[in-house]
């Protein structure tokens, strides 16, 4: 294979890619089994793509089969990675089923929150084109007052859904946006409402108290609301999703969390450690940019796009 060769050529390597070149350094060792150095240099490529503390559970179970010689191939050994990634995950996710309002009772309010540029405003939108799809009156409301452009940016996306969108002003009270939204939902007969939030570090007191606030408002309008509250997490930063995700559930009861970037990236096993560290369920996965790129999330498709070959 040969594949150890390759180690120092600067390429961007996928997580397979990784793995192999650390672990089946020649044809031998399918045979033989992995030495201690080879386990240890897996291990760091798991700690690498953020699997965290799985990552020794993962190589002691890999030394385990590689000791009884079971894993002959180099798809072998990839299937059986992907299954056991899968099975560390397979508890972290629920079916996607969004909680609805019952019937009679007027919209469904969801709020769509997390830090700068993790993708809330383009997940808004894919979960507006799903519910879309499912046959839901949708509305969008633009409660990111904060960043400049925010409020176009998912302008044109209602443009492009043929949704309607409640706007504030520039530097106005995201509660009062989320508020009237809400008026408008209930004039218009609108299933769904989905509130985009501004991005914000969970280190900034003031603003998580803007959103504590709208969430207040909102219940307060709506009984039962926010039905649903979606914390996005960029997929490719690591651990430190798990202390952002600390941050917002302190501060929002947190119903899910939508991992996105999950396309192209080596990373990714953060989302091992998201529902064991805040005991919310991973509800979708963002895999692109585009409006059909949001998928339930799956702990086997999950691992098969970590391991893509
Ligand atoms: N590759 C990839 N890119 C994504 C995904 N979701 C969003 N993006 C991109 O990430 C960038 C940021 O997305 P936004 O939706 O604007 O993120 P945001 O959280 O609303 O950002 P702020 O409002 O500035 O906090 C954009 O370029 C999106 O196209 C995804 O699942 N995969
Ligand atoms: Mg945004």
């Amino acid at each position: 294979m040969g594949v150890a060769a390759a180690a120092g050529t600067p390429v961007k390597r996928g997580l397979w890619q990784k793995l192999k070149a650390v672990a089946l350094t020649d044809v031998g060792v399918l045979v033989r089994g992995l030495d201690r150095d080879s386990l240890e240099r897996v291990e760091r490529v798991l700690l690498e793509a953020d699997f965290g503390p799985a990552s020794f559970a993962l190589v002691e179970r890999l030394e385990e089969v590689m000791r009884r010689g079971t894993l002959k191939t180099e798809a072998a050994l990839r299937a059986w990675l992907i299954a056991e990634i899968a099975a560390q995950v397979r508890d972290a996710g629920v079916a996607d089923t969004l909680r609805m309002a019952a019937a009679g009772e007027g919209p469904t309010v969801m709020l769509v929150l997390g830090v700068n540029g993790v993708g809330k405003t383009t997940q808004t939108a894919k979960l507006a084109h799903r519910l879309q799809r499912d046959g839901r009156r949708v509305l969008l409301a633009a409660a990111d007052t904060y960043r400049a452009g925010a409020v176009e940016q998912l302008a044109i996306w209602a443009d492009r859904l043929g949704v309607p969108c409640v706007t504030g002003q520039q530097g106005g009270d995201p509660a009062a946006v989320a508020f009237d939204a809400i008026e408008a939902a209930a004039a218009r007969d609108v299933d769904v409402v989905l509130i985009d939030t501004a991005g914000r570090l969970h280190t900034q007191g003031n603003l998580m108290d803007e959103l504590r606030k709208v969430v207040r408002v909102v219940g307060r309008r709506r009984p039962g609301a926010p039905h649903e509250s979606l914390l996005v997490l960029d997929g490719t930063v690591g651990q430190n999703a798990i202390h952002q995700g600390r941050a917002f559930a302190d501060a929002v009861p947190l119903t899910g969390v939508i991992v996105t970037k999950l396309d192209g990236t080596a990373k990714g096993g953060a989302a091992v450690s998201v529902r064991r560290e805040l005991g919310v369920p991973i509800r979708f996965m963002g895999v692109g940019e585009g409006l059909d790129d949001l998928e339930p999330f799956d702990a086997a498709r999950y691992a098969e796009r970590l391991l893509a070959d």
